[in-house]
């Protein structure tokens, strides 16, 4: 399997669960700006989209979206127990987390990080109805119950869903 990642992107959320599922994998290292791609060529040629993460397996499909790529990683090992059992309801929740992250956060607020994005838009009000003030503690509260009763998170199943929050914080080398 081969990782296309950039660093300080959300693909060190797959990069994370494949050195927890303890696979084999190689990565190639892609430029933001330019798209080239360690070793030569240009990441376009791979991915269309132009965008990281891409999972490419070794039979030479390639599979994009973190949220489907940090799942198939998972259930190649389903005695790590990385990720609850597919058609349970702990897996809807998984994905219901993961689903969030995703549209909500990870598209919703990285525009914010533009710094070519005019002052007036950053600050300009949603169409939420004044509800987006108040999202930020209903997710925490959520997040927290789900953990409590155990139904994403546990000491032999850490939360992919933390783990591609977290990978808006830190950064892969
Ligand atoms: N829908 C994709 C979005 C991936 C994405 O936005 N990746 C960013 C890094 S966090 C990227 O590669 N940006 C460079 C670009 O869009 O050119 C996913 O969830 O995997």
């Amino acid at each position: 399997m081969k990782l296309y990642y950039m660093p300080g992107a959300c693909s060190l959320s797959p990069h994370i669960v494949l050195n927890e599922a303890g696979l084999p994998f190689d990565k190639v290292k892609v430029d933001g700006k330019t798209k080239s791609m360690d070793g030569g060529g240009d990441y376009r040629g791979v991915n269309p989209l132009g965008y990281v993460p891409l999972l490419e397996l070794d039979d030479g499909t390639r599979i994009s979206e973190g949220p489907a790529i940090v799942q198939y990683i998972a259930d190649k090992v389903p005695a790590k127990n990385l990720a609850p059992a597919t058609g349970t309801m702990e897996r809807t929740k998984l994905q219901s987390w993961l689903n969030f992250i995703s549209s909500e956060m990870h598209k919703g607020f990285s525009p914010l990080f533009n710094p070519t994005m005019p002052e007036a838009r950053r600050r300009a009000p949603g169409r939420a109805g004044g509800d987006e003030g108040r999202r930020p503690a209903e997710v925490e509260a959520r997040g927290a119950r789900d953990c409590r009763t155990n139904r994403m998170a546990g000491p032999q199943r850490p939360a992919f869903s933390l783990w591609r929050f977290l990978s808006y914080a830190k950064r892969d080398s």
